[in-house]
Order: structure tokens, then sequence, then C-alpha cells
């Protein structure tokens, strides 16, 4: 596959074959089956001798183009489609990992990863520990003899704490483990894990790839070695597959990546400076500022910090409440990546498959709220924001306006 130098072309044109009839876009193949000319070549499309599409569960030119689109983007030999994010972080790990076998999980993760790691792998035999990926020590102290995969999410959801990649990798390649990366929150424009000697890498397709809220779906990369059992044993089987359709739609979508992703960071670096300054936040989660922990892998793993941030509100639970309330631009909606601006009360809603004690653990309080930050104008985003801020009890423990205005030592 031919490879552009600039991910802002490659999303246009990676993996573009054109059609007989000259298509400008992608034809969309909106077909169950596809018929054999003869019963011969129908054998050998099954038996693998000869290439061509046989059914749309086990494959379609449609999902192909993005299947290749998203493999040059992301560095990889392959890549994968499911039905969702969900689709993929499951035949990921089912492909990697079998009864007995051991997998160490980050603490923060989005909830129903966290719920397919602690709920249904242990069905299968397949046990796990989640530690803080910020604490190498703790992670290699997890591993057992049987431990076959690292699996995280960096940037976090919902507050976005980053990991190291390449010392995580290095300890994986140390310890002869596998390790999967969820780049949802960063999109291959902004991070790309097998770079960094990741194994496979995977997003839901359901948030910026697609990009305008209309499609779930899921996407896994890596290497041939790897995708093979993936889509021709884990995907055909068990059957996650995507619409086609849908797979059209994120294709579309995927044009504007670069420029969405631009302006989406722009907005949120905004947003996380005027919540900085705010005396009603206590604390801003965001890989841009320069007081996140985060902030020094930027420009080394990361060339953007993304569009979604969490704040903690000085107050509780009813304070969350009554801020995500207020807000009107906002929408309250789970989802990210959007061109709409999203909020969300993770304790409440996308982390609540967690235990209290698990999302205390993962340092999901019950006054964090996550912020999608969208395309909007971003004077009508603060102003949003202001407004609803401004309204909140007074209970002193945000930060001083001094503090906020670097004042104090
Ligand atoms: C959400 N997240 O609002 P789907 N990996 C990551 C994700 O954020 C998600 C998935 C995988 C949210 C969805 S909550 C009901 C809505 C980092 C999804 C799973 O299966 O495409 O939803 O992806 O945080």
């Amino acid at each position: 596959m031919a490879a552009f130098k600039h991910q802002s072309t490659c999303v246009i044109h990676g993996g573009h074959v054109r059609d007989e009839q000259g298509s400008l876009t992608t034809p969309l193949y909106q077909s169950a089956t596809f018929v054999f000319p003869d019963c011969q070549t129908g054998g050998a499309r099954f038996g693998g001798e000869q290439a061509g599409p046989i059914y749309t569960r086990l494959g379609n030119p449609t999902t192909d183009e993005l299947e290749r689109r998203l493999a040059l983007l992301e560095g990889a030999d392959e890549a994968v489609a499911f039905g969702s994010g969900m689709g993929a972080v499951s035949a990921a790990l089912l492909t990697l990992l079998q009864a007995g076998d051991h997998l160490v999980a980050a603490t923060g993760l989005y909830g129903c990863t966290h719920a397919l790691i602690t709920e249904q792998l242990p069905r299968l035999g397949i046990q796990s520990t989640q530690v803080d990926f910020s604490d190498l020590d703790a992670v290699e102290a997890a591993m057992t003899a049987d431990t076959r995969v690292l699996f995280l999410e960096t940037p976090v959801n919902p507050h976005l704490a980053v990991y190291d990649l390449d010392a995580i990798v290095a300890l994986a390649k140390r310890k002869g483990v596998l390790t999967v990366v969820d780049n949802t929150f960063m999109t291959p424009l902004l991070q790309r894990p097998l770079r960094h000697g990741v194994d496979l890498v995977l997003h839901s397709a359901t948030k910026y790839l697609n990009g305008h809220g209309d499609v779930v779906a899921g996407i896994v990369c890596g290497r041939t070695e790897l995708m093979t059992p993936l889509r021709n044993g884990i995907r055909k089987d068990f059957g996650a597959i995507l619409s086609p359709h849908d797979a059209w739609l994120i294709l579309r979508g995927l044009k504007t990546l670069a420029l969405r992703m631009e302006r989406h960071c722009d907005n949120a670096m905004a947003v996380a400076h005027f919540l900085e300054a705010h005396p009603k936040v206590r604390k801003v989660h965001y890989p841009g500022l320069s007081s996140h922990p985060g902030h020094r892998l930027l420009g080394r793993q990361m060339s953007g910090a993304g569009g979604v941030l969490a704040l903690e509100l000085a107050g509780d639970f009813d304070t969350a409440m009554t801020f995500v309330n207020r807000l009107r631009l906002f929408t309250l909606a789970v989802s990210l990546g959007d061109a709409e601006s999203l909020v969300q009360h993770p304790a409440s809603m996308t982390h609540s498959p967690y235990s209290a004690e698990a999302r205390a653990a993962a340092g999901i309080g019950d006054n964090l709220v996550r912020l999608a930050v969208g395309l909007e104008h971003i004077e009508d985003i603060l102003a949003d924001l202001k407004q609803a801020l401004d309204e909140l009890p007074d209970v002193g423990q945000g930060h001083t306006e001094q503090e906020a205005l670097g004042e104090t030592e």
C-alpha cells in the first residue's frame, strides 16, 4: 500500500482503489453476499487460493477500504473493522488470550472495557489484575508466569492520565508479553502506538474517526501475524462485523479528521486554561496543561493533547449534577469526538460498571465531570461554561483567584 508523507493526505486518499466507473468516492457495496462467476471460483475463494469477496461477515470491499486507510494511518500491516469499539476490544483480547492466561490492565479504563475484563473474561478462564500504569514497578509486580498481555488506554477515559508507551513496551518486551493500546482519545493523527513497539492498537471508531455521532464502530490494527487470526478466526466466528454503510460513513468522516483534530485540540486547550483559572474548579485534567503529569510526553509520544478533558468541581456529587444540568451548549450525552460539545458524569454514566471501590482506585470521583469539547466557536463554548460555573455555590475548595493567576508561591 502506498503511504503518504502526511497524515492529512492519508485520511483522504489512503488505500483508495478507483473503481471501473471512476467514482470519486468509495462505492458502497451494500450487499450481504457476492456472486461467484462459477463453482470453481467460489471454492477457490473459500479455500483462499483466489482473492475476491464471498460474504460480508468475511469481508466487504467498502469495509476493506476503511481497513486499508486505518492500517496506513496507524503504520500497521493490516486493520480489521468491527461493529463497535467493544467488538474491537473483545476481539483483540480473545485473539491473544485463552483459558488459563492472565492479563495486566490499567486501573483507569472505559467502563465497559473494565466490565469485560472483570466480569466476562473470567467466565472464560482469563484472569486479570488492574494496576496504575504510571507505576512500572507495580505493573511488573502484577505480572505472573501466566501473564500474556498488558492492556491500557492513554490518555485514560475519563480522567486523561497519560502513560509512557516506550517505558511500558520496554518492560513488556523484557518479560515477553504483548501490549495492546486503546488509542481512541488520540486517533492516529496525534499518537501512533505501533511506532513505540506496541503490538495491537485499537479504536472505538464511534468517536473521532467517524466524528459525526451517527455510527457505532471499532477497529484493530497490527502486524499480519496477529491480524490473521483476528480476521479469519475471531471476527468470522464471533461475528461482530461492521455494516458496509457504516464503513462508508466513517470513510466520509475521516476526510476531515486532520482539520477536526486541530480544532478539537485548540478548543480543548482554551477550555482547560479557562477552567484552570476558575475559582469553582478544583482541578483540571488535560495533558495540554503544563500542570499535568503527562505533559512531558507531548511532542515525544503525542503530537497534541486531544479534545477531551475532565474537571473536578469544588464540591460533591450534587455540585456536579447542578453544573451539568445548567450547561446549555454542551449537550448531556455520553460519547465523544463529535462536532457537538458533549458533557457527561463518569461516576454515574460511562464508569458506572465499576464498583464504588474500583472507581475510587481509578481516581474517578463523584465531583468529576468529563467534557468532550466540540467544534463550535470557542467564545460560545466558554460562555456556556462560565454561566454554568458562576452560579454554583461557593464552597471555598477551588483555586483562589491568586492561585489561578499564578500569584502565589
Ligand atoms: C464514552 N466510550 O462515552 P463503543 N474504548 C474507549 C471508549 O471511550 C469507548 C469504547 C472503547 C464511550 C461510550 S458509554 C455507554 C459511551 C476508550 C466508548 C467502546 O463500543 O464504540 O461504544 O466503544 O466514553
